[in-house]
């Protein structure tokens, strides 16, 4: 065994015509799919049996370099796929929008401050909404970089990577961020994350 691309949660074009299925074709089949088969890669020999989530983030807790590159990748799109569905957006309800009232004031207060996080990485890397201690909060993180390498529980996050939406926004980076806020987000999805977390 050696870790699998997983499917997407939903068909290539679901989530048109706020990301293409070009895009997801390319983002999941070619970009999401060479950091598994580069870790795999690297992996070869000695952990040629590592395969589950499990096994990722352990090697995500101990590799350094072109090992824990390509691992957190793979964890990112896992967990990035997960945090859209067709028909997402709008407003999270019950416990979430508690939890958000509580460390940010309101919703509109996360958009902003997650909006704000998205468009200002400089460079190639992804926003967070993470669980850190008691308080939720928002965070970036460069390249390949993870709420999980800092003690902290991801809940959400936005690829920010220009192969993440180049192909339907170009340079436009802001329309994709509020694309994927008003239309993609799967709250039931981060919800059960806090529920996890707690
Ligand atoms: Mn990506």
């Amino acid at each position: 065994m050696a870790f699998v691309l997983p499917d997407l949660p939903y068909a290539r074009d679901a989530l048109a015509p706020y990301l293409s299925a070009e895009t997801l074709e390319y983002h999941h089949g070619k970009h999401h799919n060479a950091y598994v088969a580069n870790l795999n890669g690297l992996l070869e020999g000695a952990d040629a049996e590592l395969s589950t989530q499990e096994d990722l983030e352990g090697i995500i807790l101990s590799a350094e370099g072109g090992v824990f590159n390509n691992a957190a990748q793979v964890w990112n799109h896992s967990f990035y796929w997960k945090c859209m569905k067709p028909g997402g957006g709008g407003r999270p309800g019950g416990e979430l929008a508690k939890a958000i009232e509580a460390s940010f004031g309101s919703y509109d207060d996360l958009a902003k401050e997650l909006t704000q996080a998205a468009v200002t990485q400089f460079g190639s890397g992804w926003a967070w909404l993470v669980k850190d201690g008691d308080a939720l909060k928002v965070t970036k993180t460069g390249n390949a970089d993870l709420p999980l390498k800092h003690g902290q529980t991801a809940l959400l996050t936005v690829d920010v990577w220009e192969h993440a939406y180049y192909i339907d926004y170009r340079n436009l980076r802001p329309k994709y961020v509020e694309a994927f806020l008003n239309n993609l987000v799967d709250w039931d999805f981060v919800a059960a994350n806090l529920a996890a977390a707690e």
